[in-house]
């Protein structure tokens, strides 16, 4: 295992409905970030029209931070967006955002993630959902291709969606899509719910692992639950794993500042065992 990168998805809370008050949560979770020694952040950002761009792109080049990944599911939270909706225009209006989601990450080379914002299936068939989502993610792969932009897709566990709960389920998916450019986002949160066996589900999907989120059983930061990091790293370092590490956590114990040091420290400590050999 190279040296991995660790990131930091910091919050801009309901915020980013307001951009002045997101950017000052993005500034002070940026700093924050870069004081305990994190490479990158990961932003989430529910409409990128609201925001600007190339001020972020200053203020974190400032820092010389990179912007790891994208998070879209505000889009879903607050508007109800998503991909898969049995109204169609909806499912219209999201691709449009999405795309801006990708122009919004083309600026940083980063990834978008399709977490929420796939929607749910709503007793449909696995089947049904499935082709209008492989439809969908193929023309926003196609979008993104030249603009530098990797979609990667994160399994949920069954109480937050009712589509994709498993690294399997997405990986069958993610080959039905078949492009370069649109693979998995594994968190340890939902595969310590869902995976019957981490170790060898991370194998299984080895090819299409492209983005890693870390928190620990009870969802607060890594070090502080008992979620076995050092199998789950060990199965990284043997499968090759090359993408970031990034931390997406509670604010548990005491606050965004003590969890994102806690995290960083345990994950830093768990890399350095594979970084040895
Ligand atoms: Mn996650």
């Amino acid at each position: 295992m190279s040296c991995l990168k660790i990131a930091l998805v910091i919050s801009t809370s309901d915020a980013a409905f307001d951009s002045l008050a997101f950017k000052g949560d993005l500034v002070k979770g940026l700093q924050m970030a870069k004081r305990i020694g994190y490479d990158a952040v990961e932003i989430a950002v529910r409409d990128p029209k609201k925001v600007d761009v190339d001020e972020i792109e200053l203020i974190a080049k400032d820092l010389q931070m990179d912007v790891a990944a994208v998070g879209t599911g505000q889009a879903f939270l607050a508007e109800g967006l998503n991909l898969i909706d049995p109204d169609e225009n909806i499912q219209k209006r999201t691709i449009e955002r999405l795309k801006d989601h990708i122009d919004f990450a083309s600026h940083f080379s980063s990834k978008v993630i399709i977490g929420f914002i796939r929607g749910n299936r709503k007793h449909r068939s696995v089947q049904e959902v499935s082709n209008l989502f492989v439809e969908h993610m193929r023309c926003l792969a196609d979008y993104a291709l030249p603009r530098k932009v990797t979609l990667v897709i994160e399994p949920l566990n069954r109480y937050e969606i009712d589509f994709l709960n498993t690294l399997g389920q997405t990986f069958e998916v993610v080959q039905m899509i078949d492009r370069t450019n649109v693979g998995i986002l594994a968190d340890t949160f939902h595969m310590n719910i869902e995976e019957a066996r981490i170790e060898e589900s991370l194998r299984f999907v080895a090819s299409k692992l492209f983005h890693f989120h870390v928190a620990d059983s009870n969802r607060w930061a890594p070090g502080t639950g008992h979620y076995d990091f050092e199998s789950t790293f060990e199965a990284l370092h043997k499968i090759g794993y090359e993408g970031y590490i990034s931390v997406e956590c509670l604010p548990m114990p005491n606050g965004p500042q003590e969890a994102a040091k806690i995290a960083y420290t345990t994950v830093k400590s768990f890399l350095q065992i594979f970084e040895r050999d």
